[in-house]
């Protein structure tokens, strides 16, 4: 090995990670990883698959403190740009209430601030890329752009269209009764989104955060309500939440897919 070698491995730096800014395009995927167990092997896969389908763009991992340095090193070497977030926390009658697997995701909501991209697409960990889907970074700006979920799931149960079996998946199956007024608002999982990150967005979203009220499905709740006005839906072969396979089977062109969704939990995908 040649000295100079050695010492250029001597003085790599050991904190957050960047390329100089001419490599830097104004698009990127992003991830979200917290604490030292199993799921940077999911980062790793959504690394992996997006690289398999030739996306164009990198992939940045927001990662939490808690994430250990060899964790960060196993993302570099997939080609990742590992960031560094300071933890958002929810305000503490939130996380009360919240099922604490989601109390984490408030961190999320840092990727707001990641203003040296234009649009980003986010994808949880527990995605797999099986066709490329740069296209979705040509959309229309000023909208977030993600796919529709699902009411039919246990965890709605609290909701008057879990209770009547009203989903937005199938809205002719059971329609909405005039005597409960509007039907609810279509409602985004937030495992894919299409964003575009910005500071005011992200202050805005911090002040909303600390004046709402708690709810369930935390975050994801939270980001259906700031961006209900904006949101677009994309078909459900940008994030095929796997229990669609047989909640929804109708709705679902297996052979088109082009995002898998494999929810951690089930019964809270
Ligand atoms: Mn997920």
């Amino acid at each position: 090995m040649a000295p100079h070698e050695l010492v250029q491995t001597d003085v790599k730096p050991t904190g957050i990670v960047t390329k100089p800014a001419t490599t830097v395009p104004s698009r990127a995927y992003v991830s979200f990883l917290a604490g030292n167990g199993d799921y940077v092997k999911g980062v790793v896969g959504l690394a992996k698959g997006l690289r398999k389908v030739k996306s164009q763009y990198p992939l940045v991992v927001a990662v939490l403190p808690d994430v250990p340095e060899e964790h960060r090193k196993i993302l570099e070497s997939q080609g990742c740009i590992v960031k560094e977030i300071e933890p958002v926390y929810p305000p503490e009658n939130q996380t009360q209430f919240a099922m604490p697997h989601y109390v984490i995701n408030y961190s999320k909501l840092r990727i707001w601030e990641f203003v040296e991209y234009s649009k980003m697409i986010y994808l949880d960990g527990d995605i797999l890329v099986y066709d490329n889907i740069d296209h979705l970074f040509d959309f229309p700006d000023g909208h977030l752009y993600a796919v529709m979920d699902c009411f039919c799931k246990k965890t709605w149960s609290h909701t008057s269209q879990y209770k009547i079996g009203y989903c937005q998946q199938c809205p002719d199956k059971v329609t909405w009764p005039v005597e409960l007024g509007q039907p609810p608002a279509l409602y985004f999982n937030a495992g894919m989104l299409v964003f575009e990150p910005s500071l005011s967005t992200y202050e805005h979203l911090l002040k909303t955060l600390k004046i709402t009220p708690p709810t369930p499905f935390a975050e994801q709740d939270f980001l259906n309500m700031f961006f209900k006005d904006i949101y677009k839906p994309i078909p459900l072969v940008y994030n095929l939440v796997l229990a669609m396979l047989w909640r929804h089977p109708e709705n679902v062109e297996l052979e088109k897919v082009k995002v898998a969704h494999y929810c951690a939990a089930v019964s809270n995908s």
